[in-house]
């Protein structure tokens, strides 16, 4: 959770200093999800999510380097400069992305998941989507396709209270969305998603149901974005006291740090130790990727559909 956060805050600097252009969308605040995720998941688990997917690619094994150069459209991007912050992949480690369009991880994870029933495989895809997407038709129609089919997906609706600029209440008729696989009787739980012990028992449960059922289950995993929905949103449609409120109460990782501390796992040297070498890494991640060259020229059309 502190390399996505320290990640996200070298992201952010160079967003402002203009060395990443196009949308950027940051993940601080929702850590706890992609790390619970990422503790939970058995080998040959899929995992595929949206565009706000910064947390996921770390976590998927790729080189923090490698997604920073990304950001910055660079030669070394694990995307070759050409995917930017939306579309990052590490499918050799069963991460699929790193998709702009809202909802669609819904479908590509229920057919994920559908390849592993029909290869026999015991495995599950993490399918995760946020608040506004789940008032999108082709989520629904995975939820059909996904209980008439038996297939075994863990939906994970990031619910972070905002759409791109609209708050849940303003767009949404239940603002509990742990029931929307209702009609098709897809049992759902709701979240504390700032809590990693809550998601890892959360998605424990998940995976474990999915598979001795065969048959989707939905998660709410409620969240918060510190950040607005992308770098260029100055995020007025809300108070800086709700995000300070927030930040103070219930901070993924400041809860993390505070069991560990009152409960004698850790020590207070042993924390800033793992503070400070995931910070060296971000920083790393930050100079490598000024450093790395753009793309070849001739390189431009490698890899695109002509
Ligand atoms: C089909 C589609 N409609 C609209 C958009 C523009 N858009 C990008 S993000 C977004 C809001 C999505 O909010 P949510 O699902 O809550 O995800 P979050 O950004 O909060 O993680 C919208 C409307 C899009 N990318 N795709
Ligand atoms: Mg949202």
């Amino acid at each position: 959770m502190s390399l996505i956060r320290y990640f996200e805050n070298e992201t952010a600097k160079l967003y402002l200093k203009k060395h990443i252009s196009g949308f950027c969308h940051l993940y601080d605040g929702q850590e706890a999800i992609a790390a619970g995720i990422d503790y939970c998941k058995d080998k040959g688990d899929q995992i595929v999510s949206t565009y706000r997917i910064h947390g996921f690619i770390l976590l998927s094994g790729t080189d923090p380097r490698y997604v920073m150069s990304e950001l910055l459209g660079k030669k070394h991007g694990c995307s070759k400069g050409k995917g930017g912050s939306m579309h990052m992949f590490n499918t050799k480690d069963n991460f699929f992305g790193g998709h702009g369009i809202v909802g669609a991880s819904a479908p590509i994870g229920t057919g994920l998941a559908f390849a592993n029933k029909y290869h026999n495989k015991q495995n599950v895809c993490f399918t995760c989507f946020g608040d506004g997407a789940a008032n999108q038709g082709q989520v629904y129609e995975s939820f059909n396709m996904a209980q008439i089919w038996n297939i075994p997906v863990v939906y994970i609706i990031e619910n972070n209270q905002y759409g791109m600029g609209t708050a849940i209440e303003r767009v949404s008729y239940t603002k509990s969305l742990s029931g929307r696989g209702k009609s098709f009787e897809i049992p759902g739980y709701s979240v504390d998603g700032m809590d990693i012990f809550d998601v890892i028992n959360h998605i424990t449960f998940a995976r474990k149901h999915c598979i001795e059922t065969s048959s989707p289950i939905l998660l709410e995993m409620n969240t918060y974005r510190y950040k607005g929905h992308s770098m260029s949103d100055p995020a007025k449609y809300r108070d800086k006291s709700e995000v300070d409120s927030i930040k103070d109460n219930k901070d993924p990782i400041k809860i993390l740090k505070e069991h560990m501390l009152s409960n004698n796992i850790t020590t207070e040297e042993e924390l800033s130790s793992i503070f400070s070498e995931t910070k060296n890494i971000a920083k790393e991640a930050h100079d490598f990727a000024i450093k790395d060259d753009y793309p070849d020229i001739s390189t431009i059309d490698d890899d695109v559909y002509l």
